[in-house]
């Protein structure tokens, strides 16, 4: 059987439901993934004196062929492009600056430096999304940038983030479709504070100061993105959940909610809802934890397929601006980007099969029953062949076939490296 064949048969079994597939399939090819720049170099960023990666995060592996310029990152990711279906966005940190050889302090970073991922973008269809990054460098080195007690230090990085707003503004205007900049910074302590109140009033400050000026949100929206712990700041992190929220809240910024950044029993999917309810818009980084944050390629576990269905049974696609977070580098980085990002994909296109509107009424009535029997048995429909089929209609490979493109990928061009 092909794979059109295949599909006919499974759209009737969705169909039973009163599912119409073929909507489905509309609507998934509609939603943008904001896919990570850096799982292609580990972090690593472009600028002319390098600093080792800091901020608490880490990459672990050592796979050969990472991309070392910006060209072959964009090759990179053009590879990975052509196996995920969809049209998509590129997230971008402000260490993948082009600054032509030339050190240029990040709080001089200009829209001029971005000229080729914006050239790029326009040239395959892509939105662009941007990270001022507050890590990897020399006054970030205690952990402390936003929320530092020295002012000079703050102002380095408040001046930072100002750039990167303006830059990410320029991508929004160039491409015509708002650009998220999103703020995560690593300030926190490794060891109990003596003082919670004072570096978090000091984030505040710096925030205000940042936001000062307005941005079109045609072409900019900002948002912030709280963390629990990271290594290194494991007792205390400046810029928690609460603090983000309120702030947001309060300031009429998106929160961003990465599902590495919580309590380990402590699920993304059931604050969607919530937080909805009191802000328009919402940003997420999907990632996968693996005991810590440990930002591993995201799987289709049971938490994707939740904020798949979060989404989609929200009516909330518009309202959610969905962002990947991993990076692994001791596997294949296209390889990575393809499943992860494919996984993503799936969650959405299981949520948009699932008769939602049946098993909420199901809930309604107090048909427990039946709620967990057809979420149950719906995990085994034919949602692989849906699947395979819209790979085919977009032009990109089915199932595992995939992978021979990259492994010939791998040895033409990253073996080479
Ligand atoms: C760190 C945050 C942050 C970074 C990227 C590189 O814990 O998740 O989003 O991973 O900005
Ligand atoms: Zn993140």
């Amino acid at each position: 059987m092909d794979v059109k064949q295949n599909y006919e048969q499974a759209k009737k079994q969705y169909e039973k439901w009163g599912v119409n597939v073929e909507d489905a399939l509309e609507k998934l090819k509609q939603i943008p993934i904001s896919i990570h720049c850096w799982q292609g170099d580990d972090v690593t960023g472009f600028e002319v004196n390098q600093q080792e990666l800091s901020g608490g995060i880490d990459v672990t592996g050592n796979y050969p062929g990472k991309a070392t310029t910006p060209e072959e990152l964009r090759n990179d990711l053009d590879k990975a492009l052509s196996l995920i279906p969809g049209k998509h966005r590129i997230n971008l940190h402000a260490i993948y600056a082009e600054t032509n050889c030339e050190v240029v302090e990040r709080d001089e970073i200009e829209p001029k430096h971005f000229e080729n991922w914006v050239q790029w973008a326009k040239e395959n269809g892509l939105g662009l999304d941007f990270n001022p990054t507050l890590f990897s460098h020399p006054k970030a080195d205690d952990g402390l940038t936003l929320a530092h007690p020295n002012k000079e230090i703050r102002d380095f990085w408040i001046r930072h983030t100002i750039a990167s707003r303006k830059i990410a503004a320029y991508m929004g205007k160039e491409l015509g479709t708002s650009a998220l900049t999103n703020i995560w910074i690593p300030d926190g302590y490794k060891d109990i504070p003596s003082d919670r109140l004072t570096p978090r009033k000091r984030l505040e400050d710096s925030l205000n100061q940042i936001f000062e000026e307005e941005i079109d949100k045609k072409f900019n929206v900002d948002a912030v993105e709280s963390k629990l712990f990271g290594i290194g700041s494991e007792a205390y992190v400046v810029g928690s959940h609460e603090f983000y929220m309120g702030y947001a809240l309060k300031n009429d910024k998106l929160c961003l909610l990465d599902t590495g950044h919580y309590h380990p029993t402590e699920m993304v999917s059931n604050k969607i809802s919530s937080m909805l309810l009191y802000s328009d818009e919402l940003a997420l980084h999907v990632s996968r934890p693996v005991r810590w944050d440990s930002d591993h390629v995201v799987i289709l576990d049971d938490e994707l397929r939740e904020i798949g269905l979060e989404i989609v049974r929200n009516d909330a696609l518009d309202k959610v601006r969905i962002g990947l977070d991993f990076f692994d580098a001791s596997i294949n980085r296209i390889a990575a980007w393809t499943i992860g990002t494919r996984n993503m994909i799936k969650s959405l296109l299981y949520a948009l099969l699932t008769p939602n509107e049946h098993l909420k009424q199901l809930q309604e009535e107090g048909n427990f029953t039946e709620r967990l029997a057809i979420m149950e048995e719906l995990k085994t429909y034919p949602f692989g062949a849906i699947w395979d089929y819209y790979c085919e209609s977009m032009n990109v490979p089915v199932g595992e076939t995939w992978l021979k493109y990259v492994k010939e990928y791998e040895k033409e061009v990253l073996s080479k490296r």
